[in-house]
């Protein structure tokens, strides 16, 4: 999330170029809204802290808290598949939660807490343990959990633990990061999703990864390099990712899974989902944090690639990576991060449309099912849960922020009310194991702490956002755009060296960024009072997408291009 400087307490995504953000700034204290999202914000620190505290008191200092038996797994572990019996006696757990807690303790303002999580985590943890982790995982949760900590510790502005803090979140970073240098050690560079934290590779271990646990790693070890001058971090995961999208099919597009040693594909139909989402996420915000071209680039063609090939109206489909063809039509719980990357790049109203229809769903069945067959309009046989996951909160989130509609309040309060009805127990927060009959299963993941109270709260009270700028990893961990980790800043980042197009009935601003959306359009004019989306954007007539003729579809917000009515009756940029 990049917010700009200067503005006091109205504060833009300066990444956008919606009109609606360019309005007046409205006191917050002034609008009617303020007394809601005061209410709002005190329900979410309510869940967060009834979350937290049962996670204190019966899992810590194990992962995670099952909240209905009010006991512990160390799924850090789990996650690799490690069996208990090879757990060394006196192995208990990462303090996962605890890890993955620590920025949502800074945005909502517990710095005594949080002082004392350093200070315990500083004193107990260690990484030396004979344990099969995840390197995926472990990078998004405790490497960035760990550094955006330390940046958040060692900032002047928060008045934390500065003095008795000696960069120890830092140095347990490094010590992390170091052990997982060995899993790159492979003839593509790609990495092994597994390692052991001790030992490095274990023999035998599988070379079957996927796409986003080789392309999403790049924040979190970019940071790391960058904060302790050691490149190596950086390179890896940089090594990683080029020769990831070196891989890529003519139409740019990706696959799912993967070979590490031969660098072949495995699975070769993909989708903007599980093993993919966060490959798209980290090379938008790696350019916004590194401010590299060669990420921008990248991240252009994949994200024209996926609008072309995955998107029907409102829904991301599947699709074949060699031929461009559709395969599954599915729509998963996953995909609702889509809508929040596309605000960053100013997507506005195809974000708004498919976060409408995942708002859609969760209201139909009180939360988001992991997978729905959208060809055979039904759940998914096996995959009826709902593991308290953070998307859809999240863009609803970024939405409100780029837009301010009070529309987006709402979703969050039905998002809360719909959390505490169903899945608050006596012991924390129990994810569903199957959205047709809310029967509960006993597991409170980490990132309901990291992720989905930190998005809630950030919808209701964006304060920790005021005159800062900040994005947030893909565990919803802060890290801030800095000028020295910046390749490009101060130009393209400061907001006076932005373009003004004017319209018929107001000026607009595009960002740097937005314009690269759509160069040749960008600054055109003479859209009326059509509301805007990213620079080219002309929206379809009807917000469902669907048409009777072509004249109803408008200007797809990526290519420029107009796009038709299909057979079905939906907008899009159909091949003919
Ligand atoms: C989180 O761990 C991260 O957001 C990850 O990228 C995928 N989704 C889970 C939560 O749903």
């Amino acid at each position: 999330m990049m917010l700009s400087r200067n503005y006091g307490t109205c504060h833009i995504l300066f990444l956008l170029a919606s009109s609606t953000l360019f309005a007046p700034c409205i006191s917050q204290l002034d609008s009617p809204w303020a007394a809601k999202k005061r209410h709002m914000r005190e329900e979410v620190r309510k869940m967060f802290y009834h979350a937290y505290e049962n996670y204190m008191k019966h899992a810590f200092p194990h992962d995670e808290l099952k909240p209905l038996t009010k006991s512990f797994t160390d799924s850090l572990s789990e996650l690799g598949n490690l069996k208990l019996e090879h757990l060394p006696n006196n192995y208990n757990g990462s303090a996962l939660s605890l890890i993955e807690s620590l920025s949502s303790l800074v945005i909502m303002g517990n710095n005594t807490e949080f002082e004392r999580a350093v200070r315990w985590l500083s004193e107990n943890l260690t990484f030396n343990v004979d344990a099969r982790i995840n390197l995926f995982e472990c990078n998004i949760r405790v490497l960035g959990g760990l550094i955006s900590a330390h940046i958040l510790a060692t900032d002047s502005t928060n008045r934390l633990v500065q003095g008795s803090y000696k960069n120890q979140l830092l140095n347990l970073a490094e010590d992390l990061g170091r052990r997982f240098l060995p899993a790159f050690a492979t003839p593509t560079g790609l990495p092994y999703a597994w390692i052991n934290l001790k030992y490095g590779v274990i023999e035998n271990e599988t070379t079957e990864t996927s796409t986003s646990g080789c392309g999403s790693l790049i924040l979190e070890m970019g940071a790391l390099s960058r904060l302790t001058g050691d490149p190596r971090y950086e390179s890896a995961a940089l090594r990683a990712l080029r020769k990831l999208w070196s891989m890529r099919s003519s139409l740019n597009l990706l696959g799912t899974t993967l070979d590490v040693t031969t660098g072949e594909w495995i699975e070769y139909s993909s989708g903007i989902g599980a093993g993919v989402d966060s490959f798209y996420e980290y090379l938008c915000k790696a350019y916004i944090l590194f401010g590299k071209e060669d990420y921008w680039r990248m991240f252009q063609s994949a994200y024209l690639a996926v609008q072309k090939y995955f998107r029907h109206g409102p829904w991301y489909h599947e699709a074949d990576m060699r031929t461009g063809k559709a395969t599954y039509w599915q729509l998963t719980s996953l995909q609702a991060f889509w809508p929040g990357l596309q605000v960053l790049v100013g997507d506005i109203a195809a974000a708004n449309s498919s976060h409408r229809e995942f708002v859609n769903v969760w209201k139909k069945y009180g939360v988001i099912p992991e997978r729905y067959l959208l060809d055979h309009q039904m759940l998914h046989p096996t995959e009826k849960y709902y593991p308290l996951r953070p998307e859809l909160a999240e863009s609803t989130f970024y939405l409100y922020q780029a837009t301010k509609d009070p529309w987006y309040i709402q979703v969050g309060e039905s998002i809360v009310n719909s959390l505490n009805s169903y899945t608050k127990v006596e012991g924390g927060f129990a994810s569903v194991r199957d959205v047709t009959t809310m029967q509960l299963e006993d597991h409170q993941h980490s990132f309901f702490l990291a992720e989905t109270c930190k998005y809630l709260y950030l919808l209701f009270d964006d304060s920790f956002l005021v005159d800062r700028n900040y994005i947030f990893t893909t565990e919803g961990h802060p890290l801030p755009i800095l000028s020295s980790w910046h390749e490009k800043l101060p130009e393209t980042y400061i907001p006076t060296n932005w373009t003004y197009a004017k319209g018929e009935q107001q000026t607009r601003r595009a960002s740097a960024m937005s314009r690269q959306v759509c160069p040749a359009m960008a600054l055109k004019s003479g859209y009326g009072v059509q509301p805007m989306e990213s620079a080219c954007h002309i929206p379809d007539t009807r917000a469902d997408h669907r048409c009777f003729g072509d004249e109803e579809c408008g200007v797809d917000s990526t290519t420029c291009r107009r796009r038709s009515c299909s057979m079905a009756g939906y907008c899009g940029l159909w091949i003919l």
